[in-house]
């Protein structure tokens, strides 16, 4: 019996990494009936000799769209340019991931293209104080590739962002024998679909690396409204001081959140996205 991870799934086989040697295996038999379905990023007790998988071991967190377990770390990729750099949607990822307890960093590609730095620096100022990293790249950074490289070391990452922003570029430059596909915009969005259609683990300086086709979901289903202010960083640390309890830092008296947003604490255009979110929820009509 052997220990290890599933790196890939292709059509009822999975690819498992043990000590650097990859065995393709199947599911148990008994796998249907108790409906578990091995998932990339799994870590599994397998038969390399009959090449089975034995069992999956509990999952930290799992993410329906793309299919992956096990996540510590998401690169959400954003472009500065083409599609045009849009916070909301940037927020909507970064909450996604905090809701799975992942935790988000952001990267802004495509750096050369913009025609003066002021345009992201308000922005890249904004997410640095609500407590992210915010690494800005373009292919030709050996900088901001060094940077990135160092953030896959020892843990399991995902690449996610919007179709076209730059994710399996990114990969590309970091490690060049990857040589995953990649298309320009108008081709992808034409297609109305990604590129990257299929989720694989790369090992990449001592952590794996999954390229992902980004999030096909963006809805909120498992956020509830009272959660929601714990997957934005800067309003979880203001939180202990509303006056309130269960405080949501919409429409309550003495909320620590709407003054700190007044005295510029926290972005105006994060709260402004948290709300919008919160009524969202609220208006989420009940699923049965
Ligand atoms: N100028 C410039 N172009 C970039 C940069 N990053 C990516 N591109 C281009 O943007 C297009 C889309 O890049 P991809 O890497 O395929 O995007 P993706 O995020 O993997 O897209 P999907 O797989 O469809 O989700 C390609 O034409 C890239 O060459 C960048 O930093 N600067
Ligand atoms: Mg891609
Ligand atoms: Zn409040």
């Amino acid at each position: 019996m052997g220990s290890g991870i599933i790196i890939q799934s292709l059509s009822g086989f999975y690819d498992v990494m043990a000590e650097e040697e990859t065995y393709r295996c199947k599911g148990r038999g008994v796998f249907r009936n108790k409906k578990i379905t091995p998932l990339v990023g799994d870590m599994v007790e397998f038969d390399p000799e009959e090449k089975v998988i034995l069992t999956v071991k509990e999952r930290s967190n799992e993410l329906v769209r793309p299919p992956v377990a096990n996540i510590d770390q998401a690169i959400v990729v954003i472009s500065a340019v083409e599609p045009v750099f849009n916070s909301r949607l940037l927020d909507r990822f970064l909450v996604l991931v905090e809701s799975k307890r992942i935790d988000p960093v952001i990267v802004i590609s495509k750096q050369d293209q913009i025609l003066s730095a002021d345009e992201i620096s308000g922005y890249r100022n904004m997410y640095e104080k609500a407590g992210y990293t915010v690494i800005l790249s373009e292919p030709e950074s050996l900088e901001a590739m060094q940077q990135v490289k160092e953030l896959f070391k020892d843990r399991t990452t995902v690449i996610a962002g919007q179709s076209g922003v730059g994710k399996s570029t990114l990969l590309n430059a970091i490690l060049p024998s990857l040589s995953l596909e990649t298309a320009e915009i108008s081709k992808s969005l034409g297609r109305g679909k990604h590129t990257t259609r299929h989720v694989e683990l790369f090992s990449i300086n001592g952590g794996l690396v999954a390229d992902t086709p980004g999030f096909s979901s963006l809805e909120f289903d498992d956020v509830t409204s009272e959660a929601l202010g714990e997957c934005f960083p800067e309003i979880r640390e203001y939180d202990p001081e509303c006056k309130f309890r269960g405080c949501l830092h919409d429409k309550e008296p003495k909320c620590a959140v709407k003054k700190a947003v007044e005295e510029e604490e926290i972005g105006r255009e994060r709260y402004d996205h948290y709300i919008e979110f919160l009524h969202e929820i609220q208006n989420r009509k009940p699923r049965y």
